[in-house]
């Protein structure tokens, strides 16, 4: 039986304790962030850790892996679209120590803090794995159209690359400047890769030029929540595998009574997230 991680508000592990959080980002780098809703290129990651990491996200695509009552959701349609393939989880932290300990890594979290403008909660995590060949699409999307239940919107996502992401095998693409737009309704996420065409205005489908971020094994993206992004297929005979870490500025409050993750507990509306399953990462001053 797999020890629930998320008591646990610290490293268990050595893994990134010889990290430094210095030169994260350059000027260049944030500058590109505020202007164009995302940067990528940033290494948050050493070889010994890509390691580390792919052995256990490995290891959870199994179906039968310890710990699998943990998730927050898991999704897979394998069965409904084998040619495209998307396994998506939420709450790995739960689940394995080096994917436990990536949250609070020295490098990941200066960085989050730099973008963000102060102190750093964590919200949730993601997995996003396409198999070799046969790896679906992840459709256009603004990951705050997913987050309307927590306010103010001050949320940030870091994308990080186990495998050298690629324009063959499926890397994420952004639409530069797209921050700037308002919140969009939510549309098909896993399949119809064009399904947010039919709500954008003839100003934005004008601007809509979508260009790729490839990075490497180690390298993370970030972007800003009102970014639309999404990827397409992997069509390589390797996997391509990421780890994404979603998080938000201390203070973000819940706007609603109900539980804001499947299986936590409730904190009421109005009141700053917290708890077991919000964790502060930057340091308590
Ligand atoms: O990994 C992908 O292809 C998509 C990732 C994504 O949608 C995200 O990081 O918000």
């Amino acid at each position: 039986m797999a020890e629930d991680l998320s008591h646990r508000h610290g490293p268990i592990t050595e893994l990134f304790s010889g990290d430094r959080a210095t030169d994260v980002l350059t000027g260049d780098q944030t500058a590109q962030y505020e202007r164009e809703g995302y940067v990528g290129g940033v290494r948050l990651l050493d070889d010994e850790q890509v390691d580390a990491l792919r052995r256990e996200v490995d290891g959870l695509l199994d179906p039968d892996h310890d710990g699998r009552d943990l998730w927050y959701e898991h999704h897979s349609n394998e069965a409904d679209n084998p040619d495209q393939v998307l396994f998506h989880a939420l709450g790995a932290w739960r689940l394995r120590p080096a994917l436990h300990d990536i949250l609070w890594s020295p490098r990941f979290v200066a960085a989050a803090e730099r973008l963000l403008g102060g102190p750093v909660r964590f919200w949730h995590d993601q997995l996003f794995c396409k198999p070799a060949g046969h790896g679906g699409v992840v459709a256009w999307h603004q990951d705050y159209s997913y987050w309307t239940r927590t306010v103010p919107m001050q949320h940030l996502t870091c994308w990080i690359g186990l495998d050298d992401s690629t324009i063959h095998n499926g890397c994420v693409h952004y639409v530069p400047a797209s921050h700037r737009w308002p919140l969009l309704p939510r549309t098909d996420l896993a399949n119809d890769m064009d399904a947010i065409l039919q709500v954008l205005t003839p100003e934005q489908r004008e601007a809509f030029d979508p260009v790729p971020c490839e990075v490497r094994a180690g390298e993370a993206s970030f972007h800003h929540p009102l970014t639309v992004h999404g990827s397409y297929q992997n069509r390589s005979p390797h996997p391509r595998r990421a780890i994404v870490l979603n998080v938000v500025r201390d203070g973000v409050r819940s706007d609603q009574d109900e539980p804001l993750l499947e299986g936590v507990d409730p904190v009421p509306k109005g009141e700053p997230l917290g708890g077991r399953f919000f964790p502060l990462l930057s340091r308590a001053e």
